[in-house]
């Protein structure tokens, strides 16, 4: 994923994970440590990182001591840090490349010392070569995960998540609108389908004035570049190198250029070839009659769809798997609207060793929004995670969601877990503890590399736990990381149907899973899902927004989703 500067906090999170990933390479004890421990809270901070900058206040960061108040002071200053840049100088490694799974600093710091790798692509040469196996401490198998490794950070380069990009673009809106030199301001592409990874930006205006328009769209705060500039259409990159296409068209033309630029491709193939089918030419300006090229439709999108005896088809179903049948006979799904969700289920306090909202805090967040519900699913313990909930804590964690619960006006907070799924498929908190929490999900943390079958097999008896009532997360994947594990869905699916057992949209962007398309076979296949923003600090409550999108994307009606039922609905499923 490319990193799209939101806000100077982010940029001093970045930099103080890249200082510490180079200190560990040179092989700097300690110090990485702190940088990191300073990194995530100044991630988590609730106030605004600028604010508190400016009320002299940065050591009172938890773990920012007087060195690295400093050059937090220095990045929000100068956008950048000295430090940091010498360690660069020293180390010219891409930091792309801390990113490969599997190749952790010390890894990194053999293979640049020893194959003279300091790109992803002298780190695919050198895999190719199988050079890396020749190390010491490393080997066959270490060679090809890191090969795969590389293969999804490859990927997902010069693409950024949506929640990085939707805040900048809207951002972008905003500021054009606020120039006076626009009508109409409308996003097009991947970005109004809501796709969860974007390459560019493109956005779609009507002007009086298209000289003018153009000028501020050039000059806008946060351009970097200007790729190009013409009379209707533009392209920069912003400075933190995202791309933005302006294109400036006839407000008469403005509902097939919408039709035409938000895509998909394939989508508009299909549309073409219906519109020719039906003796009709179609392209950004407007639907025509084949022969006397009247023009019949162009300015509002409903009706191109009409004239083509289509019912309107919400962008975030445009990708050529099925709409445009389902426009013609009626049978477009009735999709979900942020507005239909009652609860989060899948947050954590910070009982989880790294959670970091109080259970007091997700009360008071759940009644802020307006949520009926909140399940507050802490990690179990087990090794890898390690101050999570054990045996004998389950019955602390209940009883103080209970009495944060008699505080509250509105929602209810209900005392959950998220298991570990075992190697073979059983859960590391005892049956008695499960069963009296109100909500268990259960979630895959370890072993990912076991075959189909043992997969399969493994998840297959999580779902067949009668405690558990969602599996978080199913195919563990982390983007630009990890990719998902080798399952058979349709066993996982028809024993998930069968028992009546939820599967995860998980929010988080990380995560983004399920994503839309197995949203969508998970739909077909009769699974309940749910969505869980997997919460660990309080900003990420926000990430329902993007779980919404992708259930949308995936075809998603509220009786698909158990975040749609109301409070007593939910807690009947549960008891079911
Ligand atoms: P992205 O930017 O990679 O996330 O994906 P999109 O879908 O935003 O793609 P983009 O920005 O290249 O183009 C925006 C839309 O414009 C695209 O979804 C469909 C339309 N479009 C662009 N070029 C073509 C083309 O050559 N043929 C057709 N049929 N449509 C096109
Ligand atoms: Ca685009
Ligand atoms: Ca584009």
């Amino acid at each position: 994923m490319i990193e799209v500067r939101m806000a100077s906090d982010k940029l001093v999170v970045r930099i103080l994970n890249e200082v510490a990933d180079l200190l560990e390479i040179k092989g700097v004890e300690y110090k990485p440590r702190a940088y990191r421990r300073a990194a995530r809270q100044v991630d988590s901070l609730t106030d605004d990182l600028e604010e508190v900058y400016s009320r002299g206040e940065l050591e009172s960061i938890p773990s920012v001591g007087e060195n690295i108040s400093k050059k937090i002071a220095e990045i929000l200053d100068s956008g950048k840090l000295q430090y940091h840049e010498e360690l660069k100088q020293e180390i010219p490694i891409d930091p792309l490349l801390l990113k490969v799974r599997n190749l952790g600093p010390k890894k990194m710091k053999k293979i640049w010392e020893e194959l003279d790798v300091t790109t992803l692509e002298e780190l695919e040469e050198a895999g190719k070569e199988n050079r890396i196996r020749e190390l010491k401490g490393f080997g066959a198998r270490s060679e090809e995960n890191i090969m795969k490794g590389l293969e999804i950070v490859k990927k997902s380069q010069g693409r950024a998540h949506i929640s990085e990009v939707l805040p900048v673009a809207r951002e972008i809106i905003e500021e054009l609108d606020a120039s006076g030199s626009f009508f109409e301001l409308e996003f097009a592409g991947s970005l109004r389908r809501r796709r969860y990874d974007i390459g560019d930006v493109d956005i779609l205006a009507t002007t009086g004035n298209r000289g003018e328009a153009m000028e501020s769209f050039v000059s806008l705060a946060n351009a970097d570049e200007v790729l190009s500039k013409g009379e209707t259409k533009g392209s920069i990159r912003t400075d933190s190198g995202l791309r933005v296409d302006l294109r400036i068209v006839d407000r008469e033309s403005l509902g097939a250029a919408k039709q035409y630029f938000t895509g998909s491709q394939q989508h508009n193939v299909r549309m073409r070839q219906r519109a020719i089918a039906d003796g009709y030419k179609l392209n950004e300006y407007g639907l025509f009659k084949k022969e006397s090229e009247e023009k019949i439709a162009g300015s509002e999108e409903e009706e191109i769809y009409g004239k083509l005896d289509l019912d309107w088809i919400p962008p975030e179903l445009r990708e050529a798997r099925g709409e445009i049948e389902a426009a013609e006979s009626g049978d477009l799904p009735d999709l979900i609207e942020r507005e239909d969700i009652n609860g989060d289920l899948h947050c954590h306090s910070d009982r989880s060793s790294d959670g970091e909202i109080p259970v007091e805090i997700l009360g008071k967040e759940a009644e802020s929004r307006g949520y009926s519900y909140l399940a507050v699913t802490d990690h179990a313990e087990t090794a890898g995670i390690v101050g999570g909930l054990t045996d004998s804590e389950v019955q602390e964690h209940m009883e103080e969601v209970k009495r944060i619960n008699e505080g509250l006006e509105g929602p209810e907070l209900l005392a959950g877990v998220e298991a570990n799924v075992q190697k073979d498929g059983t859960l590391d908190l005892s049956s008695d503890s499960l069963s009296k929490l109100d909500i268990v999900l259960a979630g895959v943390h370890s072993h990912f590399d076991l075959g189909e079958e043992d997969m399969t097999r493994r998840l297959v008896r999580a779902i067949e736990n009668e405690h558990v009532d969602i599996v978080a997360h199913p195919t563990g994947r982390k983007l630009g990381e990890r990719g998902s594990f080798d399952l058979n869905w349709k066993e996982v699916f028809a024993r998930a149907r069968e028992t009546g057992t939820a599967l995860e949209i998980n929010a988080s962007p990380a995560r983004t899973d399920l994503d839309d398309k197995l949203i969508k076979r998970a739909i077909g296949g009769g699974v309940t899902l749910s969505i869980g923003t997997d919460s660990h600090r309080v900003k990420h409550l926000d990430f329902m927004e993007f779980g919404v999108y992708l259930a949308r994307r995936g075809w998603c009606e509220t009786g698909n989703l158990l975040n749609t039922l109301s409070l007593p609905d939910f807690k009947d499923w549960l008891n079911s």
